[in-house]
């Protein structure tokens, strides 16, 4: 189906009382070009951590990202998301009160390559941190890890430049096993979710978090081998400050 026929259908489900075709396709026309303005920030993002995967490659011979994954928020889920919170369902309030209409999501060998590269990231000068949510260092109470920031990046259009936000997310692959599990697990509509569940899944929460301490340790003594003796940290923040220096 055309992706305007898509959103149109979305639109008339969302909005039954909407009957006027011309103010439908009004509609369903500015909501496609805000979400094709969302999908461009998604598209720079993610070219913006390929780009760092490649340098970092190139020079420690190692790849810090193991996958990128993307995604656009549905119509109806962004307007669900609206309708909980008791917002309205229109382009401003979308712009105004969502951070997480795009989400890119970055899949990081070790726990270091996650501060590594948002550390980077927020080093490069057209890229504005709107908040940082740091789930490794405060792990959720149910304990869920990942580094969240929300950003505002620029997409230049024909005739003008637009900032729109995207959410990222990086996590380790052990961090993204058990989020990804866990989140398998929850949203099972039927069933209901017991409190010894609960703890069973904080449990492996803990051992995955041990599971990245254990292999970051590896990594240290692999680093420390092949780098003759330097402090650890140290070529992790000699690629930062190049990368500071090319600003
Ligand atoms: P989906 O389907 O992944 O998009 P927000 O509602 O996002 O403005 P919140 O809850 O403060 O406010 O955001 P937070 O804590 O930054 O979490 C947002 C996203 O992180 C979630 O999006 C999940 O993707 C992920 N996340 C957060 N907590 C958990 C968790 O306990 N388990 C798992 N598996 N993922 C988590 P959505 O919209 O919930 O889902």
């Amino acid at each position: 189906m055309p992706q305007d026929d898509t959103l149109s259908q979305s639109i008339h489900d969302l909005l039954p009382g909407t009957g006027d075709r011309k103010i439908t396709l009004e509609r369903v026309q500015e909501l496609n070009k805000l979400m094709s303005y969302y999908r461009c920030a998604m598209m720079e993002v993610v070219t913006k951590f390929n780009v760092l995967n490649e340098q970092f490659s190139l020079q420690f011979d190692r790849n810090p990202i193991t996958g990128i994954k993307s995604r656009l928020k549905t119509i109806r889920s962004i307007h669900d998301k609206l309708d909980r919170r008791g917002l309205p369902f229109s382009l401003e309030s979308i712009e105004e009160n969502l951070n997480d209409v795009a989400g890119v999501r970055v899949i990081c060998s070790f726990t270091e390559d996650v501060h590594m590269l948002s550390e980077a990231l927020m080093q490069q000068d057209d890229i504005q941190l709107i908040e940082r949510k740091d789930y490794i260092l405060n792990p959720k109470p149910n304990g869920y890890r990942s580094l969240h920031l929300i950003v505002s990046v620029p997409i230049f259009l024909a005739h003008e430049k637009r900032f729109m936000r995207v959410e990222i997310q990086l996590r380790t692959l052990a961090m993204d096993f058990w989020a990804t599990l866990e989140h398998q697990l929850r949203y099972k509509k039927d069933f209901d979710f017991a409190e010894s569940m609960g703890r069973e899944l904080y449990t492996c929460a803990q051992l995955s978090a041990e599971l990245d301490e254990r292999m970051d340790g590896l990594r240290e003594l692999v680093q420390k081998q092949t780098e003759g003796g330097l402090d650890i940290p140290e070529p992790r923040r000699r690629w930062v400050d190049q990368s500071h220096n090319l600003r």
